[in-house]
């Protein structure tokens, strides 16, 4: 097996979005470009050389065939050990356990999360570090900076591997050892979590329960842990069959894709529990009967709870939460007397607090929530935190939450998405916000007044590093918020993000329906950033 160097060339724009690059696989296809990006990782990461990686992906289509493209890569550029979940299989979550879990040197993860698969769909891949977390900004800019120079890249002549059959093979001098990928992560989760008292809650007969894998990669790990090991019905996992194009679904677990479980939710005969995770793993959506709980007022409850599920029994250092992401954990943290950090959007801003030991939870408005166990959000660890809470408190979804509002107050919150814009169109609009800020403050529309207007930017409170432009912020009198938002994960034109929070302290106001309540704002909002004359648009197309 002959190690060889291939001459290659620079392909413009390979800079990794908010959470690693993606393309369609129309463009990972041309010859040389996944090589490009992954030996720019080799030439980066020097540690790899002699070290050990993680290899896996979230089943898409091309997810297979460019495992056979970094294994032989990866033999090429000296790597000692790959450890590769069969059949390609790892989950987002899974694999930043297996690193932190085995120290290996990172781990490469192939997915484009929530997008969908297929050929002409999209595919991705991120690196993540030896924490087990994204990659930060430091580390993606060299990455980056790598494949704007590249000439070559490093392979062996080799065929392919069998992905499918659990035990150790040589590729070259380099071991490659193809791992359950489910059994270390359900482990991790029976050490946070109390099964027994889930166990009963099913035992029960009377407790109503399904988890949507939408086809995408926590099918396994769903099975496995809720069905074989707490003892759900078989069948509480629906869609549980990775599939390369998901089903020609949108593995986005939010109220617009995931229509047929939130319609089993409705009802006399509703589910009393229903979650849905997303292409990776790491995403969560969390349903009670008729009850949907918005990703912000999940983070929150799950910290005024924490002491219910023994991993967290001693309490929590801190809570972080992503800019957009409502304001509901802050009240949790002020109670609770530990700090609340402000981050960026993209899970990678949490991994130094957590490094740290600064927070203990995170999470992020757009379905994802997290704990210092991984260095990822964890779609399956939110649902089985739920189930631990449901199964300590002996109440409903809706009774937990409703009981939080009464004590905190409630965010009432929505994103409204215009998505595939002209990117020209969206930039204009980001200016022409930007040029309004500075006049913002003390202005009154209707009964809201603007009490600060600004583009946010970050220190990290650990290493000093600063990221600027991640979103326009305009908080009004009273906590309630508008935010907008450029996106760092689309394939196709622009995503303007608009994220919207409202504050109701008063009880008696808590049962409204959110776009109902959220109106005025929205309305605002709109008029704020011309939406309609800038971008065409008069509705979003998806309002989560
Ligand atoms: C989106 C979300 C962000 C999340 C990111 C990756 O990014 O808004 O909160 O961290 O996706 O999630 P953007 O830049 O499109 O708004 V996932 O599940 O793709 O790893
Ligand atoms: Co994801």
């Amino acid at each position: 097996m002959d190690a060889k160097i291939v001459a290659t060339r620079p392909f413009d724009g390979q800079r990794p979005g908010t959470s690693g690059l993606r393309k369609k696989v129309k463009v990972f296809r041309q010859p040389g470009y996944l090589e490009n990006f992954v030996q720019a990782i080799f030439d980066t990461r020097a540690d790899l050389e002699g070290g050990m990686l993680v290899l896996g992906g979230d089943g898409r289509y091309y997810n297979r065939q460019a495992i056979q493209v970094i294994l032989r890569m990866a033999a090429a550029n000296g790597v000692s050990e790959v450890l590769v979940g069969r059949g390609g299989i790892l989950s987002t979550p899974a694999t930043s356990c297996i690193i932190r879990k085995y120290r290996t040197q990172g781990g490469i993860i192939l997915s484009a999360s929530h997008n969908p698969g297929g050929p002409d769909e999209d595919f991705g891949i991120k690196f993540n570090t030896p924490n087990g977390g994204p990659a930060p900004e430091t580390v993606t800019e060299a990455i980056y900076a790598r494949t704007g120079e590249i000439d070559n890249y490093r392979t062996l002549e080799a065929a392919d591997l069998d992905l499918d059959r659990l035990g150790e093979v040589k590729l070259g001098d380099t071991r490659v050892k193809i791992i359950d990928p489910v059994a270390d992560y359900a482990d991790l989760m029976e050490s946070l979590f109390d099964f027994t008292a889930m166990r009963r809650l099913f035992d029960s007969g009377a407790f109503k329960m399904r988890f949507d894998a939408m086809h995408a990669v926590t099918g396994p790990y769903a099975r496995e842990i809720l069905e074989n090991r707490i003892g759900a019905t078989p069948g509480t996992v629906m869609n549980g069959e990775p599939l390369e194009d998901f089903g020609k679904g949108h593995p986005d677990p939010n109220l617009a894709h995931a229509k047929e479980l939130v319609a089993m939710t409705k009802g006399e005969n509703g589910l009393d529990f229903a979650a849905a995770s997303d292409g990776d793993g790491d995403r969560n959506m969390v349903l009670g009967k008729d009850f949907f709980v918005t990703p912000s007022d999940s983070l929150a409850v799950l910290a005024a709870n924490a002491q219910h599920a023994p991993g967290y029994k001693d309490g929590i250092a801190g809570i972080a939460r992503s800019m957009p992401t409502s304001q509901a954990a802050d009240r949790v943290a002020e109670a609770l007397g530990i700090p609340c950090f402000e981050t960026p959007t993209g899970w990678k801003f949490f991994g130094n607090l957590l490094d740290a030991g600064r927070i203990t939870l995170c999470g992020e408005e757009s379905f994802g929530t997290g704990s210092d166990h991984v260095r990822e959000k964890d779609g399956l660890w939110a649902v089985l935190f739920w189930l631990n809470l449901l199964a300590a408190r002996k109440q409903s979804v809706a009774e937990i939450v409703k009981e939080h509002w009464q004590g905190f107050g409630r965010n009432y919150y929505t994103r409204h998405d215009y998505e595939a814009v002209e990117p020209q169109a969206a930039g204009d609009l980001m200016d022409h916000l930007h040029r309004l800020l500075p006049d913002l403050p003390g202005t009154k529309f209707g009964n809201y007044q603007v009490e600060y207007a600004d583009d946010f930017a970050y220190t990290d409170p650990i290493d000093g590093s600063r990221s600027e432009g991640q979103g326009v912020r305009v908080g009004f009198q009273g906590g309630s918020r508008i935010i907008y938002r450029l996106s760092g994960t689309g394939t196709e034109g622009a995503t303007l993000r608009v994220y919207l929070e409202f504050f109701e302290a008063d009880a008696a106001r808590h049962d409204q329906e959110t776009q109902e309540a959220m109106r005025p704002l929205i309305l605002i909002a709109r008029e704020l950033a011309q939406i309609e004359t800038r971008t065409g648009r008069t509705e979003p197309n998806v309002i989560t």
